[in-house]
């Protein structure tokens, strides 16, 4: 049985070599990615079990992407292959137009996981599930899509299924409209949900952490947690507030890190952790993963955060 049910793409990702616009960049690595795997992968180091539905095709690409995905441990039963449409591809620039920030370029329109639809979703492989999890990349992938993630969150909420929603909007996939019209009413059925604040001025017209916990537990969900960049995390339940720094590491590629604190945040809080470990592993995750090159190498499993947060915690006193 598994623990943790997912549904996104996995795209090629073409990761510049080096910094700067990428019209003078020659040299890419290849890497594989996608918000919804990264974080089920990151549960899977983390010590959960964890399965995804998406399509793939299957060339050479695709194989890459089984191949990883199974190396990972994922569940890779429910990808169907989709050989009419090909698997999304993106670049990330590095550096540029902002130091310290990555960007990306999609080549993704129509691509195989865009093809998913409700009759990927089998009701006994979530309700089997203890956490189903949603981010708002896939229902902005085409209406397909929406529709099979609005049956997934009907089963999972139906069967009392955990239902996580990180909302991770991409404004390149949809409008600020589209966003709000299909997310306001996934947060409404979630237990728990991730957000950050160009997000929720979005979704809610507020950026503040304080107002935009306040609105998103008045609509359902039990815990909320707001990623806050290099300030860090927040993270709120009606009775509970706490709120932990970022760690300062060494930046390669910042992509990947809200996945990495989805995965860090929600494990502790399946283990039963409270509000401030949990976001604490979080933390610890998403350092980790933006000190290299792709969204999920370096997503952590127990001993590596046990021995970061050890490191961190002698830099501290040896400052003292
Ligand atoms: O959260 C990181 C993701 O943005 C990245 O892995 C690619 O899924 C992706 C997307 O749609 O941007």
């Amino acid at each position: 049985m598994l623990d943790i049910v997912t549904l996104g793409e996995i795209l090629i990702q073409l990761n510049a070599a080096s910094n700067g616009p990428l019209r003078h960049v020659t040299y890419f690595e290849k890497h594989a990615a996608g918000a919804e795997a990264n974080f089920a992968i990151g549960m899977t180091r983390l010590g959960f079990k964890a399965g995804i539905i998406t399509r793939v095709r299957g060339d050479e690409f695709g194989k890459y992407i089984i191949n990883l995905l199974r190396g990972e441990g994922l569940d890779i039963s429910r990808i169907k292959y989709e050989n009419e449409a090909p698997n999304g591809v993106y670049f990330i620039q590095r550096n540029y137009p902002i130091p310290g920030k990555s960007s990306v370029l999609y080549y993704r329109k129509g691509s195989a996981a865009s093809k998913m639809s409700i009759d990927d979703i089998e009701p006994k492989y979530v309700k089997n599930a203890r956490l189903l999890h949603l981010t708002g990349i896939t229902p902005a992938l085409s209406s397909s899509c929406k529709e099979a993630c609005f049956k997934a969150l009907k089963i999972a909420s139906e069967a009392s299924v955990t239902i996580s929603v990180d909302t991770n909007i991409r404004l390149s996939l949809w409008s600020d409209e589209e966003a709000r019209k299909t997310l306001l009413p996934m947060i409404e059925k979630a237990n728990i949900v991730l957000t950050e604040p160009q997000d929720a001025e979005i979704l809610l017209g507020t950026r503040t952490p304080e107002d935009i916990a306040k609105k998103i537990l008045r609509m359902g969900p039990e815990t909320v947690a707001i990623k806050l960049g290099e300030e860090g995390a927040a993270a709120y339940t009606k009775r509970k507030t706490a709120r932990k720094p970022a760690f300062k590491v060494p930046t390669e590629d910042v992509i990947g890190a809200g996945d990495a604190f989805a995965a860090g945040f929600i494990s502790s809080l399946l283990r039963g952790l409270d509000l401030e470990d949990a976001l604490e592993i979080g933390n610890a995750a998403g350092a980790l993963v933006v000190t290299v090159k792709g969204d999920f190498e370096n997503m952590p499993s127990i001993d590596d955060v046990k021995k970061f947060l050890a490191a961190q915690r002698k830099e501290i006193s040896d400052l003292r």
